[in-house]
């Protein structure tokens, strides 16, 4: 059986989730506190070398890490991840980004509102607002043309930027500015095996 190390509110553990889900790969979870620091122990960095969830340990004993690899190595002969080069190259192009582009830009401002550490930090999410905000519109602008991310079909892609998208106004951007997001934030919910970050 599968094993995903996860915490409760990774934005990079719940895209894995998405995506085991919808494809209906039966999985367990450990899932760890991060406050406790146990994914900086020696005995962690063995299952992620990055010290980092989220990780995957495969039924035959080998690891997974980096969430957008993840991603590819589940959607690998899928509907997900088409064979062409070109498409597939159009699919990576959009994990590149959501890693340089979106990630940091969208997470540490929610990050430092939910350890109630905003005002502490407010420099630093104000320079993370300014460059996310136009992130998200290059993202509005290719969902006003496409259905999904990469396309007119669901992708890899889709998984590796709803989860921090979807989350972004629990850092204090306000999605209404982006309204071809929000319709594809909507569509996504539909998707089979969908489940909310906290499932409890
Ligand atoms: N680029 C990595 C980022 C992973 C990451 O930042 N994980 C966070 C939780 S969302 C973490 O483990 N943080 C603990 C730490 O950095 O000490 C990925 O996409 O998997």
């Amino acid at each position: 059986m599968i094993k995903l190390y996860d915490s409760k509110l990774s934005g990079n553990a719940w895209k894995i989730r998405l995506m085991l889900n919808f494809l209906q790969i039966p999985y367990v979870r450990e899932t760890l506190n991060l406050a406790e620091g146990k994914h900086k122990e020696d005995a962690f960095k063995k299952i992620n070398p990055f010290a980092r969830i989220p990780a995957v340990e495969l039924a035959d004993g080998r690891f997974l890490n980096e969430s957008n690899a993840i991603l590819l190595y589940f959607a690998e002969g899928t509907s997900l991840l088409p064979v062409d080069p070109v498409l597939r190259c159009k699919i990576n192009a959009w994990l590149f980004f959501e890693q340089a582009d979106l990630l940091r830009f969208l997470a540490y401002p929610r990050f430092y509102t939910m350890i109630n550490q905003r005002e502490k930090h407010q420099d630093i999410i104000s320079h993370y607002m300014e460059l996310g905000k136009p992130a998200l519109t290059h993202v509005d602008k290719c969902l006003e043309k496409n259905t999904w991310i990469a396309g007119e079909s669901l992708s890899v892609a889709d998984f590796s930027l709803y989860p921090y998208i979807s989350m972004a106004e629990e850092g204090g951007y306000v999605l209404n500015e982006w309204p071809s997001i929000q319709r594809w934030l909507k569509d996504f919910k539909d998707i089979p095996g969908y489940e909310n970050i906290v499932n409890a």
